[in-house]
């Protein structure tokens, strides 16, 4: 039911896009027409206080956007920002996955909706989390800590 809605949805997206490149005239559009509202998704920047902010987005699909992000081992503090009109969404850890437990997790984020929680990483590796409602759909990611920038 949710699956089917939501490939009715990208298929009136992508039929709007058609009909937006139609009618261009080759104007100066830019970006893309389906551009999140939120800006610098993914990238990790320092807080005044130090710690690593970064920030993801759901939509109305299964994604993760991004759904790949990397920090240094040192304090985390993740939004995740819910851009959908219809879906609820969570994040958590995949317990015992990763090399070290994190102990935070979005439990719940209805549409429209944002939350941020913080948590700090040591041991540098792969810890992948998922959206627990909508595993079975692939809404997976990966947090990767490393010592590497
Ligand atoms: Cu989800």
């Amino acid at each position: 039911m949710m699956r089917t809605k939501a490939v009715a949805v990208v298929v009136a997206v992508a039929a709007t896009l058609l009909l937006a490149g139609c009618g261009s005239d080759g104007g100066s559009s830019s970006g893309n027409p389906t551009a999140a509202p939120t800006a610098g998704l993914g990238e990790v920047t320092i807080a005044d206080d130090g710690v690593q902010e970064v920030t993801l987005q759901t939509q109305d699909d299964f994604v993760f956007t991004p759904d790949r992000f990397t920090v240094a081992p040192g304090k985390v503090r993740l939004t995740l920002v819910n851009a959908a009109r219809e879906m609820t969404h969570n994040l958590e850890f995949d317990e015992g996955e990763g090399p070290e437990p994190i102990g935070a997790g979005i439990d719940f984020l209805a549409p429209g909706q944002e939350l941020t929680i913080d948590f700090e990483v040591t041991v540098p590796g792969d810890h992948p989390f998922t959206c627990t409602f909508h595993t079975q759909q692939g809404q997976v990611g990966t947090m990767t800590v490393s010592q590497e920038p």
